[in-house]
């Protein structure tokens, strides 16, 4: 499987000389590629479980399924997990904490109470190894969550707490980016929704809008940090209505001028969410991507080459607003290697983006002219383009294993690493 260096620049000279032909700057593509910081969810890791060891369920409609031996238990190994996957993903990227992924030290600290100290070993590891910080609110496997309902509940109290807990989390996230010196995107998703039909469903989005309004209310600079909020269209326990709808948060987002979070996995299967990019990006600075994939009732498989993911990929370069576009991971499969999922998703996401840099400029062109036949003539036969060539010579110069050989590295840490946790 390995590949031999040799054939893998050969491979690649002749694919250069190929997209030369179609007028395609392969050198400039790969400059632009390794731009690109793609943010590894921490939570792929221990199957969502935090370090709060709170005894509550995942809730809040995620589910992970499935048994595979060596999830990280602690902050130590979740870390080394990270980098033991990083080292195998080409590029320059960051690292995606919740807040319940805090070290507490043994101490019992609420969601409510957490500081940026709780976040310093993960902030010392992340300045030591160069990556930037991305942060979350957990709005779910807690106690005051159980009811399915949390920033929208009917009841003060319980929105209260977690309207606390999301203010933290933003001057966690504005302390992290500060220390980096690169903004942190801290995320707010929220699980709120009924099973069953509503009775009433304006009153939980006004209770939400409230609630929002004062979670934002201090004000924090850009240079260290930005606000998503993330919507969704049903989870598992919330099929019949979700508070913080695709509508709900799209006119929230450009009335506060905050980032809008696109899950991949979270609109109806029919949708397109490439499509969505080039819209919303007309009324918001900036935008965040969760890249997931759904299956069926799941919105959280491994990210694969699949034809979304190209289009996806190939928006967030057509539009031409790189810098406006953040770029993060959502999935959590614990029936595999964990470290491996990683690896898989985050390296087909930088295939795609890559796949997408090598378009033939005479596609666009086609389009321009009203040439329809020949658009999509060169779109079909630009899918035989030799990319996988590219794709190899960029992962040699980055000094990351060429195609399947990084498989024998999760193997061998698997063997020596992973199967010890027991
Ligand atoms: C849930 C959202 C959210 C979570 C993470 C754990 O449907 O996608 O982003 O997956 O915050
Ligand atoms: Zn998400």
């Amino acid at each position: 499987m390995p590949a031999k260096p040799r054939s893998v620049t050969a491979s690649f000279r002749l694919a250069h000389e190929r997209y030369a032909t179609w007028g395609v700057d392969v050198d400039r593509a790969l400059a632009v590629l390794a731009q690109f910081s793609v943010s590894l969810h921490c939570w792929q890791g221990d199957d969502v479980g935090g370090f709060e060891h709170l005894g509550a369920p995942l809730g809040g409609g995620l589910a992970v399924t499935g048994n595979h031996p060596g999830q990280a238990r602690t902050p130590t190994e979740l870390r080394a997990d990270l980098a033991k996957a990083l080292a195998l993903i080409p590029g320059r990227h960051r690292v995606n904490l919740h807040a319940m992924y805090g070290e507490f030290g043994g101490q019992k600290v609420d969601r409510d109470e957490i500081e940026v100290a709780h976040f310093k070993e993960w902030l010392a590891w992340a300045k030591a190894a160069g990556l930037g910080l991305d942060f979350n609110p957990t709005c779910f496997a807690h106690p005051q969550a159980v009811t399915g309902f949390t920033l929208s509940h009917r009841d003060s109290g319980v929105r209260n707490f977690w309207i606390e807990h999301c203010r933290r989390a933003r001057v966690i996230g504005a302390a992290l980016g500060q220390a980096l010196g690169t903004p942190c995107v801290t995320n707010v998703w929220i699980p709120d929704g009924f099973k069953d039909t509503p009775a009433d469903r304006l009153a939980p989005r006004e209770r939400l809008v409230t609630a929002l309004d004062e979670v934002f209310k201090q004000p924090l600079p850009d240079k260290y940090h930005r606000d998503a909020v993330e919507p969704k269209l049903f989870g598992l326990g919330a099929e019949s209505y979700t508070v913080g709808a695709h509508e709900f948060y799209l006119g929230y987002a450009i009335t506060r001028r905050k980032l809008l979070c696109l899950d991949a996995g979270h609109f109806h299967p029919t949708e397109s969410v490439a499509d969505k990019i080039s819209s919303v990006l007309l009324y918001l600075p900036e935008i965040l991507l969760h890249v997931s994939r759904g299956v069926r009732w799941d919105s959280d498989h491994v990210v694969t080459f699949t034809d979304e993911l190209q289009a996806l990929a190939r928006e967030v370069i057509a539009t031409g607003h790189l810098d406006r576009i953040h770029l993060g991971l959502d999935y959590f499969d614990a029936s595999l290697n964990r470290v491996a999922a990683w690896v898989i998703g985050t390296r087909n996401l930088l295939r795609a983006l890559l796949l997408a840099l090598l378009e033939p400029p005479a596609i666009r062109t086609a389009e321009l002219t009203g040439d329809y036949t020949t658009r999509l003539a060169l779109q079909e036969e630009a899918r035989s383009l030799p990319f996988g060539a590219v794709w190899d010579y960029y992962c040699t110069r980055q000094n990351v294993p060429v195609g399947g050989a990084w498989l024998a590295e999760v193997k061998r840490y698997e063997r020596d690493v992973l199967a010890n946790r027991r």
